[in-house]
C-alpha cells in the first residue's frame, strides 16, 4: 500500500541517546544509535522503498520521564521539541512531530504543550509512562490529580495523546527478579502500560474530558484481549463503585482510545483490536529504529484484512485524528 503513515516513530537527540541503550545486543549498537539521530537520510529512504508517506516523530524513551529533575527534564524536552520543529520543517510533506513533555512540572508542561502545538505546529503529545519527579525513585502516573489542567488543555487543544511504554523501575520490578529478559519490550513495556491506560480510564478522567483521546502501540498492550475479563470480573462485584469513573473501561476503551501496529505485526492480534475496537480506532506504525519499517509494511500491505480496513488503518484514520487532509 502507498501513503502509509505511521505515528510511533522515534529519534533521539545527544543528551537522550544513551537511553535506548542495552535494549538490544551490543553489536546491534551502532546501527541503532544511527538510525536514532539520522531523520532526512536512512529514514526517509526506507519510507520511500515501503510506501510510507509520513512519520510522526517523537523523541525515545524513557527520556525525559526518567529526568528526576524538573528544571533538567524541562530544558531537554524543550531541545528536542525545537530540533524537531527544524526537521520537519525541512519536508512537512514528509515529517510530523509529537512533542515531548516534562510531566514533573504540570503546569510547565501544560505550557510546553500549548507551545508545541500552536507556534510549532505538532500533532499531539507523546509520554513514557509514569515520571520520576524530585526524588529518583518516584513514579507519578498520569491519573495523578496534579494532572487535571493538563488534561483539561490536552481536549481544549484536540490533539491526541500518545501513551508510549518504559520499563517500571527496579523497586517495582521484583516479579522480573531472575529474569532479565522479561523487561523491556519483550513483556514489561507492555504490562507497565497496560495499567497504566487501566488507570487512565477507571479514574474519571474520560468523564471529565469524554472528547480526549488516548494513542497506545503494539496493538493495544494486550488490553484488547483482556479488557472484556476485567469488566466482567467488576460486573459481579458486590461493593460498587469498583473506581471513580462512571462506565465499564471498555465503554472508555472504545470511546478515547485510538492502537497501533507498532512492534506487533501478527494478524490474529491485529484481527482482535478490530473485533474489540474497530478499524475506524487502528492506526499503522512501525515503532522504527527499534522495528524495521520492512519488517511493518511487508506484514500490513499483505495482512488478510479487507482493503477498505487497509486504506483506514493505514493512512485514512491518521489523516483524520491528527487533521493532516
Ligand atoms: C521503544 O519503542 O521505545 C523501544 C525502546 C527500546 C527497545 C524497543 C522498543 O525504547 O520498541
Ligand atoms: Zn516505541
Amino acid at each position: 500500500m502507498q501513503g502509509k503513515i505511521g505515528l510511533e516513530e522515534h529519534f533521539a537527540i545527544r543528551e537522550t541517546l544513551q537511553d535506548s541503550k542495552g535494549f538490544l545486543a551490543d553489536r546491534t549498537w551502532p546501527e541503532l544509535e544511527s538510525r536514532l539521530l539520522d531523520i532526512q537520510e536512512r529514514r526517509l529512504a526506507e519510507m520511500d522503498r515501503h510506501g510510507m508517506q509520513m512519520m510522526i516523530l517523537s523523541l525515545n524513551a524513557p527520556a525525559i520521564q526518567g529526568i528526576a529533575d524538573p528544571r533538567k527534564a524541562a530544558d531537554i524536552a524543550r531541545r528536542a521539541n525545537d530540533f524537531v520543529a527544524r526537521e520537519v520543517a525541512k519536508r512537512p510533506d514528509r515529517f510530523q512531530a509529537l512533542a515531548a513533555l516534562a510531566m514533573q512540572d504540570p503546569e510547565g508542561a501544560t505550557h510546553e504543550l500549548v507551545r508545541c502545538v500552536k507556534e510549532l505546529g505538532f500533532r499531539g503529545a507523546l509520554v513514557n509512562g509514569f515520571s520520576q519527579a524530585g526524588d529518583p525513585n518516584s513514579m507519578v502516573y498520569l491519573d495523578d490529580a496534579r494532572y487535571r489542567g493538563f488534561w483539561a488543555e490536552c481536549e481544549r487543544l484536540d490533539v491526541p495523546f500518545y501513551l508510549h511504554p518504559r520499563n517500571p523501575l527496579p523497586s517495582a520490578s521484583q516479579i522480573y527478579e531472575g529474569h532479565p529478559w522479561l523487561l523491556g519490550p519483550t513483556w514489561a513495556f507492555g504490562q507497565e502500560t497496560a495499567v497504566h491506560a487501566l488507570r487512565l480510564m477507571a479514574c474519571g478522567l474520560f468523564d471529565r474530558h469524554p472528547r480526549l483521546q488516548v494513542i497506545l502501540g503494539h496493538l493495544g498492550e494486550g488490553l484488547p484481549f483482556s479488557i472484556w475479563r476485567c469488566d466482567n470480573r467488576n460486573a459481579w462485584t458486590k461493593a460498587p463503585p469498583r473506581y471513580p469513573a462512571k462506565e465499564k473501561l471498555g465503554f472508555y476503551f472504545q470511546r478515547n482510545f485510538y492502537l497501533t501496529t507498532s512492534g506487533n505485526f501478527h494478524t490474529p492480534s491485529l484481527v482482535c483490536a478490530m473485533l474489540e475496537i474497530g478499524a475506524d480506532r487502528i492506526m499503522f506504525s512501525t515503532d522504527w529504529p527499534f522495528e524495521n519499517v520492512d519488517h511493518a509494511a511487508l506484514w500490513f500491505d499483505s495482512c488478510a484484512i479487507s482493503e477498505a480496513d487497509r486504506q483506514k488503518i493505514g493512512r485514512d484514520n491518521a489523516l483524520r485524528l491528527f487533521k493532516l487532509a
